[in-house]
């Protein structure tokens, strides 16, 4: 059986000639327009980048080298006795476009216990670091801190040839994943449980053992992790976290750096923290309303929070028009284990009323929940309730797809990102232009 490198290593060839050729025989051929609308807004839809790892659709959802969620909860290898995906798999498959199996899995497990252990001096920057801190500015400077052994910048600095870019980007990612949960484990402990540490299990997969570290031991909430380790993982290349890992790594930054700056994207309300912000507003909401509301007192509370001018979280997207698959699948895991948790049924009860009072209000453009309107409370019923750590949970994860698309632009050679901007005058001078009488 082939090692995940010397597989990878097989792929670049062939995949470096095809996009070649593309590039030579098509270069010219048009993708896209964009208008005035999408350069002042947040470049909607502007295809201007290649991302190889996972496409999302507005009706369907996203797809991971071609699978659908349902099709990955099927077909990815499980841990004995489990029923969800292990996230090696995804990661093999983000990877390598190919489903694994069971052993190709338990190599990647193996590899990455091999290179977990945290440095010391990684431990005592963490602990320079206030406790009250925000978990993921902790997360961003504990990934940051590692940049210490980047071996690709070790090896850039020796002198690398380009074509060989992609080995020690490889390498840098492995040593990166396999301390991910270790370094979110830290920190959780160490801001909410008076710094007692769990050791990681060595028998245990990846995401049972961040289960394992964080402290919460049942069966049911590995499974939970695995799901949603492997939900979270990818989502193109356009969001904030993938996009700001793909550019900051073009300027050849090393993987540390590039994960770092991710997670800085992923902390922003409108994108990952969405998840703690669901949880805080729910809070707040069966605070004020007495536990689990009426569907009048929700309907009026939502339409408090958008006349108050702000968001309703976990809702709308910028690309998805439908129910994120991956608020289903979580959907499914919660009416499976958890059906009566009292939180599981106000995210049921918002699910309900919401969409139609965001398609009155007139403004989303997509009523619809997305992911990070259920995490929160699946992580709640089995003990986590800091929901300021969640979004740590959710950069564990869309390390995986980010860094699995990271070794791929280094391996293909893709080039410094560098898109054009306008000034306001040149756009105020090109509509003059077009409303001029032609000569
Ligand atoms: N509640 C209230 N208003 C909303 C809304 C929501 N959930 N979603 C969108 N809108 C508003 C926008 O703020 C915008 O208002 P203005 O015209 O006043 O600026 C208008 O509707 C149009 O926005 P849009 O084109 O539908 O949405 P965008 O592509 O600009 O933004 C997103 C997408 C996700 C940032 C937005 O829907 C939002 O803020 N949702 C709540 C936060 C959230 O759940 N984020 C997590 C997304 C998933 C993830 O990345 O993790």
């Amino acid at each position: 059986m082939p090692s995940l490198k010397e597989k990878l290593a097989a792929q670049i060839g062939p995949m470096r000639e095809k996009v070649q050729g593309i590039l030579k025989q098509h270069g010219e051929m048009k993708v896209g327009d964009v208008s005035i609308a999408q350069a002042y807004g947040g470049m909607r839809s502007v295809k201007c980048m290649v991302w190889e790892t996972s496409a999302l659709d507005p009706m369907e959802g996203i797809r991971f080298r071609g699978f659908t969620i349902p099709e990955l909860r099927e077909k990815l290898p499980k841990a004995p006795g489990g029923e969800e995906p292990l996230p090696e798999g995804i990661f093999y498959l983000l990877l390598t476009g190919e489903l694994p199996t069971e052993a190709d899995v338990q190599e990647i497990t193996k590899e990455w216990q091999k290179r977990s252990a945290l440095p010391k001096y990684l431990i005592d920057i963490l602990n320079t670091l206030p406790v009250d801190m925000h978990p993921m500015t902790q997360f961003s400077h504990g990934i940051l801190a590692l940049q210490k052994d980047s071996i690709f910048a070790q090896r850039y600095t020796a002198g690398m040839h380009k074509l060989d870019y992609w080995d020690p980007m490889y390498e840098d990612v492995m040593n990166l994943l396999a301390k991910l949960p270790l370094i979110a484990a830290y920190i959780y402990r160490r801001s909410y449980k008076e710094n007692k540490h769990i050791p990681a299990d060595p028998n245990l997969d990846w995401g049972g053992n961040l289960a394992h570290m964080i402290g919460v031991e049942p069966a049911a909430f590995k499974e939970l992790m695995r799901l949603y380790l492997v939900i979270h993982s990818d989502h193109e290349g356009g969001n904030v976290s993938a996009h700001t890992c793909h550019l900051v790594g073009s300027a050849l930054s090393d993987a540390f750096y590039s994960l770092s700056a991710a997670m800085n994207g992923l902390a922003g309300p409108l994108h990952g923290l969405a998840n703690q912000e669901v949880l805080r507003w729910i809070m707040d909401l069966m605070k004020d309303l007495g536990g689990v509301p009426t569907k009048e007192q929700l309907e009026k509370y939502i339409w408090d929070t958008l006349n108050a001018g702000k968001v309703v979280p976990g809702y709308g997207h910028a690309v998805l028009r439908k129910t994120d698959p991956r608020y289903t699948a979580q959907r499914e895991f919660a009416l499976k284990h958890l059906p009566d948790d009292p939180i599981f049924k106000v995210v049921s009860m918002v699910y309900e009323v919401t969409p139609d009072i965001l398609m009155k209000h007139g403004k989303a453009k997509n009523p619809w929940p997305n992911v990070d309107a259920h995490s929160g409370c699946l992580l709640w019923h089995y003990g986590v309730t800091e929901y300021d750590f969640y979004t740590v949970f959710f950069g564990v994860s869309r390390a995986m797809g980010v860094l699995a698309q990271l070794i791929w632009s280094r391996a293909l050679g893709l080039p410094i990102e560098r898109p054009k901007s306008v000034t306001t005058e040149w756009i105020e001078a090109q509509i003059k232009a077009a409303a001029a009488p032609k000569q």
